[in-house]
């Protein structure tokens, strides 16, 4: 049977819920036992069956009022109850196996330790229950184990705990905030605790503990640190404290995502958690302080408020995504942390959105929800409440976030009870706005401007338009907050006025078409739209490359001046991939690559960032079919002559570079910057170049270490195979590090690349079942080898698939993850497009295809 669609209008609530569960655990790795003992009551009084979900359960018994009753049915993935009563209590024991539990889903074993994960719908494969997000109950958990696992944890506060009989012992943990189930976590195991303390802005004491595999501890103080500087920002920024007496985070290996935000117990996959100079890159500390922050501010945007149902997801997730990237922006570069996100938007969303998995950031139809912890949901999520503040400005904001939870709190709502605290709060319409929740699709703003000379005005016409999607057919304009900036040739802002009246710098865009008129301008101004990446859009708009020069080197916002060089070098390659010339160069360019290399007063970061060429994606979005081997051949063309053009440049920008080993700013900063440069010095092959890459290997930073690898391999460096069995002999017993190793392995673009992949599913740091093996692999070679993971004989499609015919097995969350870069397969030509179409093809008649699989391999075959 084909697996079933949920549409958002069926919306109905429930008929019956439970307040009140207990629920005992006796861990066995293969037969665990759980009894749930609920209180149930019944809201609809007609309603006569009460429906729960389970999944992969061995039931045992049931009891009503702690009678055993037969009065129930068993289907597939449901039980029914058959009831006359208004309220009572239902008890439940079922047993499972989590040791055979591949999908990482439910209750399960993680290098020895038993875990959790919940969300969305997994706690139906721990007992039968009405598994969604607006059942909410108080929770009473009992572990018991054997004493070989010291550490036996629950949501909550830590309420009993006692020595049994055959060397086993239990701990009881209470919640007194109710829950829905997807927040429910139980761990058991051994590891080495980091523990520390926060107090409250109320001046309570909160325990800190953060539990990692034995051994870890010297790599477990940046996530702690990290925590308690979410705890302050959240009081700083929105006065929200936290709640329990107790904050706890588990670090486990095998997680199918970063992290979740289980109450007052994360459970973190170790990627997420782990860190020090020697095993982690800047970019991992930077990923690790955003995680932990996301999952922390989660307890009131996801816990104390959750959601109604999962079609509404990113109430709690594009709101979180938000949080946690003003949190990284207030601690670190609030430029570079904008930039991260808009690539992040450019690369990925933006295809997503245009792919047959196109989906509003309120989805309307799911088959399988964990489909849908998607860029659009999450990222798009997270722009969508980004354009709120810009409407609302930051005091509106908070208002309408003090009204969210003054209304909300305990409850499980909507997107548009979100917006509506929002709007109510701070008086500013939303009515339009809210189409943003339901249209799918990234609009194209197109953009002309009239410069008046005699009067010193300056006009602006700006049109909306929305492509249709594979999920819409029809469309509508939508409330675009259009931020713009006027400069003149060196980088002075015109201020904004009409009529001796000064006008805001962010424009409303309501209608298909707009003209604004801004007097007083002396001169021809460069425009900087869409300024700070104001809505998640695409921009239309011929710009003068002298314009983008201006704005590159004068613009007060580093924002602006990174977007001013991304449109300059994808509008270069994109005329290159039409005209190919025998040098992409121009004198101008030359200069402005020049000037920025030598220009000491740009911060050190987004100085490495002016020195790198836009991503694959963003360069194959500016095409309706991909030209995929012109744009590697002009991306490799570009870089070799910049390479060439500035050896020496780069060398000495190289030997500016101080080394600090430390995490300041700074010493990052420098680090991006040898980074950078060792990529392109690298593409040369020369002694001096080789002597940086050798000495700069021998480093104790990551970072570093990393850079160096990834640089001579791609560049098929003479010294890769030394540096790649170095790098293996050094750091074989680690896996988090040999994850780096296997993911730069699949860049190599030498020999029989897809027998090497192959090889390394034979490496003993290698295993399927763990979706950060996996990832680290695959990912990298199917997002960033393009052209063999697009050979023309299909190679790198059969590799994929051939994987993914395994994963569906065993984990086929993780196979639906990995099946993205096979989705956008109509942008391509027509030999890839058949070739691509024959591995989805064998998907599709695998005969126990799990829905995860199906529901986007249906959508692309369509
Ligand atoms: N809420 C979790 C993700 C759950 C994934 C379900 N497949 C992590 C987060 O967004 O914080
Ligand atoms: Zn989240």
């Amino acid at each position: 049977m084909a697996a079933q669609a949920k549409y958002l209008k069926d919306y109905q609530p429930v008929d019956f819920t439970i307040d009140d569960i207990s629920l005992t655990f006796d861990l066995f790795e293969q037969s665990t036992r759980v009894v749930a003992v609920s209180k149930v009551t019944r809201l609809n009084s007609s309603a006569t069956q009460f429906v729960l979900d389970g999944v992969e359960l061995t039931l045992v018994e049931v009891k009503i009022n702690g009678q055993k009753t037969e009065s129930y049915q068993c289907h597939a993935e449901t039980m029914t109850l058959n009831v006359d009563e208004d309220s009572f209590e239902l008890t439940i024991i079922t047993e499972i196996n989590p040791l055979k539990n591949t999908s990482l889903e439910g209750l399960y074993l993680s290098g020895g330790a038993y875990c959790t994960q919940c969300e969305a719908e997994g706690f139906r494969k721990i007992t039968y229950f009405p598994d969604r997000p607006d059942v909410l109950a108080t929770y009473e958990v009992k572990v018991i184990a054997d004493c070989s696992f010291p550490f036996l944890l629950s949501n909550g506060n830590k309420v009993e705990e006692g020595e049994l009989a055959d060397g086993r012992h239990f701990t009881v943990w209470k919640d007194p905030y109710k829950k829905p189930c997807y927040l429910f976590a139980l761990v058991a195991g051994d590891f080495d605790v980091l523990k520390d303390t926060f107090i409250t802005q109320s001046g309570r004491t909160v325990e800190l503990a953060l539990f990692v595999d034995k051994g870890n501890l010297d790599k477990s103080e940046h996530a702690m640190t990290s925590l308690k500087q979410a705890m302050k920002w959240d009081e700083e920024v929105y006065g929200l404290e936290y709640d329990l007496d107790i904050y706890m985070i588990v670090a486990v290996d095998f997680f199918n995502m970063g992290a979740m935000e289980n109450k007052g117990l994360n459970i973190f996959n170790s990627k997420c958690v782990l860190a020090n100079q020697e095993t982690a890159t800047d970019k991992d500390y930077h990923t690790i302080e955003s995680i932990i922050g996301h999952e922390y501010f989660h307890n009131w945007t996801g816990n104390r408020v959750t959601c109604r149902d999962w079609f509404q997801l990113s109430l709690k997730e594009g709101l979180t995504v938000f949080r946690d990237q003003e949190f990284s922006a207030d601690l670190g570069s609030r430029a570079l942390n904008r930039i991260a996100a808009v690539k992040v938007m450019r690369t990925h969303q933006f295809a997503e959105d245009s792919g047959p998995m196109s989906h509003p950031i309120r989805p309307e139809k799911v088959i399988e929800m964990n489909n849908f912890y998607t860029v659009t949901v999450y990222d798009k999520g997270a722009e969508v409440i980004r354009m709120i503040h810009t409407l609302l400005g930051k005091n509106g904001f908070r208002a309408g976030m003090d009204l969210y939870f003054a209304r909300h709190d305990g409850q499980a709502v909507t997107c548009n009870d979100f917006v509506n605290a929002m709007s109510d709060a701070s008086g500013v319409d939303l009515t339009q706005f809210k189409r943003w929740y339901s249209q799918s699709g990234t609009p194209e703003l197109s953009v002309s401007d009239d410069y008046d000379a005699t009067t010193e005005t300056y006009s602006l016409t700006i049109k909306q338009h929305h492509p249709l999607t594979a999920d819409q057919a029809s469309k509508q304009n939508l409330h675009i907050p259009f931020a713009i900036q006027l400069l003149d040739e060196h980088g002075k802002v015109f201020a904004l006025q009409n009529n001796g009246q000064a006008i805001s710098n962010i424009l409303n865009l309501t209608d298909s078409e707009h003209t604004f008129v801004f007097e007083d301008i002396s001169q021809t101004p460069t425009p900087v739209l869409l300024e700070d990446f104001s809505a998640p859009c695409l921009l239309n708009y011929d710009y003068q490359t002298s314009q983008l020069i201006t704005i590159v080197k004068h613009a007060h916002s580093e924002f602006s001046r990174w977007d001013a060089q991304q449109t300059l070098f994808t509008q270069l390659i994109k005329g290159a991939v039409l005209t190919k010339p025998n040098k992409l160069l121009s004198a101008d360019v030359v200069q402005l690559i020049q000037d920025i290399i030598v220009d000491e007063k740009i911060e050190k970061e987004l100085k490495a960032e002016l020195l790198k060429l836009p991503t694959f994606e963003t360069i194959a979005a500016q095409f309706k079919t991909v030209p995929i081997d012109d744009i590697l051949l002009i991306v490799e063309q570009f870089e070799s002559e910049i390479a060439s053009e500035f050896s020496e440049s780069f060398i000495a920008l190289y030997r500016q570079q101080a080394d600090h080993g430390a995490i300041s700013a700074e010493a990052v900063g420098q680090r991006a910057i040898k980074s950078v440069c060792l990529y392109y010095i690298a593409k040369v092959d020369v002694s001096e170049g080789n002597e940086l890459l050798i000495n700069q290997f021998k480093s104790n930073n990551m970072t570093d270490v990393l850079a160096v690898l990834h640089a001579a391999v791609v560049s098929s460096h003479s010294l890769m195979h030394s540096f790649l069995s170095q790098f293996e002999q050094k750091w074989q017993k680690y896996v988090l590090v040999m994850d780096k190793w296997l993911a730069v392995n699949a860049l190599i673009k030498q020999g029989d690349v897809i027998k090497h992949i192959q090889q390394l599913y034979q490496h003993p740091c290698f295993d399927i079942a763990n979706p950060n093996r996996v990832r680290a692999l695959v990912n990298s070679f199917t997002f960033f080898n393009t052209a063999f993971f697009h050979a023309k004989d299909g190679s790198g499609y059969q590799l994929l698939t051939d994987l993914l015919i395994q994963l569906n097995e065993i984990n086929p969350q993780n196979a639906s993850r990995l099946i993205t870069p096979l989705m956008g397969w109509k942008r391509l030509d027509t030999v890839r497009q058949e070739l691509i179409q024959s591995q989805l093809k064998r998907l599709v008649s695998l005969p126990n295809l799990s829905p995860d699989l199906y529901e986007k391999v249906v959508n692309a075959l369509k």
